[in-house]
C-alpha cells in the first residue's frame, strides 16, 4: 500500500475546518479516510511484535461476566484460540516496528509531532471489544481491515466499573453509533464515552494517539530540571557573625528568616532556560524504545556517507526545534546559525539528503555536529 501525497486523511473536511470545529473540542467520522485501503500490516504481523521485549501490549478479554487484561511481551500460546470468547489484542508503538505504520503518521502532520504520541494497532476476533471506555486524549481510529462499530456517547458524567482490571463506564448510554469499513476513521476529542464492537474475525484498528503532559507533570519535572542546572557553589554556607542572644533559643530569628528567603528568592530561570527544558522534555524518547549503536566509524567515512545517503530520523527517535535550537531524544544540539535550515529539513521531514555539491567546510560542520547523533543509534542512512 503506496500512501501518496494527495492522499487527505479528513476526506471532505479541510483541515482549517477539522482545527477550527473538532480538534479538542467534538467528533467527527470520516468515510473513506482512505480509499480501497489494504493494511499491509497484518494480524500475523501484530503477534510477532507482541512477543518483542520492547513491546507495550495488551490483551483483552471479557470472561464470566469481567473484563480481563494480561500484558506483554506475550508468547505465541498466549493467544486464544479464534473460538474462544472474544478477544483483543493491542500493540503501542508499532510505528517503531513498520517503515508503513512510520510513514502513516505522516498523514497527521497537520498536528505538530509534539502531540503526536504512537500508532497503536488491535486486533480482534468477531464481537472483541475493550469495553465502553473514556481515555484522556485525542485518538484517530482508523479502520485498516474487516469491520467495528463504533458506539459514542455525550455523557459527561461517568460511573467505573469497581471490580474490573481496566477502565470500564457502567453507565454508558449510547448517542451515535457507526459500522466503520476499512478505510473509514473516527477522531475522538478527550473523555467522549466510546465503545468499539469488532463485526468480524479479521478486525484491525489503527489508533492514532496524541500526548499532551499534564500540568503537574510540567511543573514536577522542571523542578528537577532546575535542581539539575544549579550551579550554586556548594561551599558557601550560612554565615551569622552578628548573632545577638535571643530570648527563645527554640525560635527562629526574623535575620534567619530573611536570609534564607533571599536565598530562595535568587533562583532564576531565563526563558533559554525554560526552552532547553521544554525542547527537552517533549523530546525525551518513549520509556521503553532501546537504541541500538551502530559499528562506530570515522568522520571522514561518516562525511563520506552525507554526501551520497539519504540520512533519516530512526523511528524511535523525537525530534524538534525552537527557532535555532535542536532537540533531539531529550538533548540540545547546539548548531551554527547557518546550518539551521539543512537540521530544520531533518526535523520537518524526518530525512534529509545533502547536496553533493555541499562544500567541504560545510560537509565538515554537518559532520561534527551529526556524527555523534549517529554513533547513539538516533540517526541513520537509508540503505
Ligand atoms: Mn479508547
Amino acid at each position: 500500500m503506496r500512501l501518496n501525497r494527495k492522499n487527505h486523511i479528513l476526506g471532505k473536511t479541510s483541515v482549517d475546518t477539522f482545527l477550527k470545529k473538532y480538534w479538542q473540542k467534538k467528533p467527527l467520522l470520516i468515510r473513506n479516510a482512505i480509499e480501497n485501503f489494504q493494511s499491509p500490516i497484518t494480524e500475523k504481523d501484530l503477534f510477532y511484535i507482541a512477543q518483542d521485549e520492547e513491546a507495550i501490549s495488551r490483551l483483552i478479554e471479557y470472561k464470566q461476566g469481567l473484563w480481563q487484561v494480561k500484558y506483554g511481551p506475550f508468547e505465541k500460546s498466549d493467544f486464544p484460540k479464534k473460538k474462544n470468547a472474544p478477544w483483543t489484542v493491542l500493540v503501542q508503538n508499532i510505528n517503531h516496528h513498520f517503515s508503513f505504520a512510520n510513514s502513516f503518521l505522516n498523514l497527521f502532520k497537520f498536528i505538530p509531532y509534539a502531540r503526536l504520541d504512537d500508532l497503536m494497532v488491535s486486533y480482534a476476533t468477531k464481537n472483541g471489544s475493550v469495553g465502553p471506555h473514556f481515555d484522556s486524549y485525542d485518538v484517530f481510529l482508523f479502520q485498516a481491515s474487516g469491520e467495528r462499530e463504533w458506539k459514542i456517547s455525550d455523557q459527561k458524567e461517568f460511573s467505573l466499573d469497581k471490580k474490573s482490571a481496566i477502565k470500564i463506564i457502567t453507565n454508558f448510554r449510547s448517542k451515535n453509533s457507526w459500522v466503520l469499513k476499512p478505510g473509514d476513521m473516527l477522531y475522538l476529542p478527550p473523555n467522549i464515552g466510546h465503545w468499539g464492537i469488532s463485526q468480524s474475525d479479521d478486525c484491525l484498528t489503527y489508533s492514532i494517539g496524541f500526548r499532551a503532559p499534564s500540568t503537574f507533570e510540567i511543573q514536577s519535572k522542571f523542578l528537577d530540571f532546575i535542581q539539575d542546572s544549579l550551579n550554586t557553589n556548594k561551599n558557601y554556607l550560612y554565615k551569622d557573625p552578628n548573632l545577638n542572644l535571643q530570648k527563645d533559643p527554640a525560635e527562629i530569628n526574623t535575620n534567619m528568616i530573611k536570609k534564607i528567603q533571599q536565598t530562595v528568592n535568587q533562583l532564576r530561570w531565563s526563558k533559554n532556560l525554560i526552552n532547553t527544558f521544554i525542547g527537552q522534555l517533549l523530546t525525551e524518547p518513549v520509556e521503553t524504545a532501546i537504541f541500538q549503536r551502530p559499528k562506530p566509524i570515522s568522520l571522514e567515512i561518516f562525511k563520506k556517507n552525507l554526501s551520497k545517503k539519504i540520512l533519516e530520523l530512526n523511528p524511535k527517535t523525537r525530534m524538534l526545534f525552537i527557532k535555532n535550537n535542536f532537540y533531539i531524544n531529550g538533548e540540545l544540539i547546539e548548531v551554527d546559525k547557518k546550518y539551521a535550515a539543512y537540521l530544520r529539513q531533518l526535523a520537518n521531514n524526518k530525512k534529509i539528503a545533502f547536496k553533493p555539491s555541499l562544500d567541504k567546510k560545510d560537509l565538515n560542520a554537518l559532520g561534527i555536529t551529526l556524527l555523534p547523533l549517529y554513533l547513539s543509534g538516533f540517526i541513520d542512512f537509508i540503505q
